[in-house]
């Protein structure tokens, strides 16, 4: 009787129309050189459904604070129409900015405190800097998609509740670039495709950005502190 419980469970969800959903899971690895370490945790990945729009997560409210001359987190992931707040716990002062398309933004210069916030309208990756400090930098992710997650330290992912379709799997690591994988949920709630992804760093380099004005930075000055 025990053993019917399951299967009578599964008939009244098919019944009821309910679609299976499933959790999507592997692990991340890196091809590095020497000296280069990636930081795995910063890893995101997510599903872009193939064919049809993915659903959206409701937007929500992020803080990205500069402190200690770098901003924390490095890397933040948001749906699509989230506002993220630019609080300073620095005693000096900041500018955060970004020309990435469609999600330019310009806080001007701010002191200690809440500071300023902006919402992100458009999905896409944005790449914030600050104009004061050039090597304070940072990544937002604006997601279209709700199923993202970041890597553990191990690498290993997971994202969840994802319904039957086909899907292109993408893992992003600053340093790792970009890769994807197709994978496919069957309507029976299996998991089909290469789940586990590599990416390789070994290319990346440090390229010095321009500030707000597109120019390049100014030697430091005792004034910046
Ligand atoms: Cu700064």
């Amino acid at each position: 009787m025990k053993r019917l419980v399951p299967l009578v469970a599964c008939m009244l969800a098919l019944a009821a129309g309910e679609a299976f959903s499933a959790t999507v899971s592997g692990k991340v690895s890196f091809a590095t050189k020497r000296g280069q370490h990636p930081v795995v945790t910063e890893t995101l990945l997510w599903l872009e459904p193939t064919g049809g729009k993915a659903p959206q997560r409701a937007p929500m409210t992020y803080q990205m604070t500069t402190r200690g001359k770098a901003v924390v987190p490095h890397v933040l992931a948001i749906p699509v129409g989230s506002t993220v707040e630019f609080p300073n716990d620095d005693p000096i002062s900041h500018n955060l900015f970004s020309l990435s398309s469609n999600n330019s933004f310009d806080l001007g210069l701010y002191r200690r405190g809440a500071g300023k916030a902006h919402t992100f309208e458009s999905p896409g990756i944005v790449n914030v800097y600050c104009n004061v400090h050039p090597n304070m930098s940072a990544v937002i992710h604006v997601m279209a998609t709700p199923y993202f997650s970041f890597a553990d330290a191990a690498g290993n992912y997971a994202i969840g509740e994802v319904p039957a379709g086909r899907y292109r799997l993408v893992a992003w690591n600053e340093q790792g670039g970009q890769t994807e994988s197709p994978i496919e949920v069957t309507s029976r709630g299996a998991v089909n495709g290469d789940l586990a992804l590599m990416l390789d760093s070994r290319n990346f380099r440090l390229t010095q950005h321009m500030n707000k004005l597109g120019k390049p930075y100014q030697p430091p000055s005792v004034k910046d502190y």
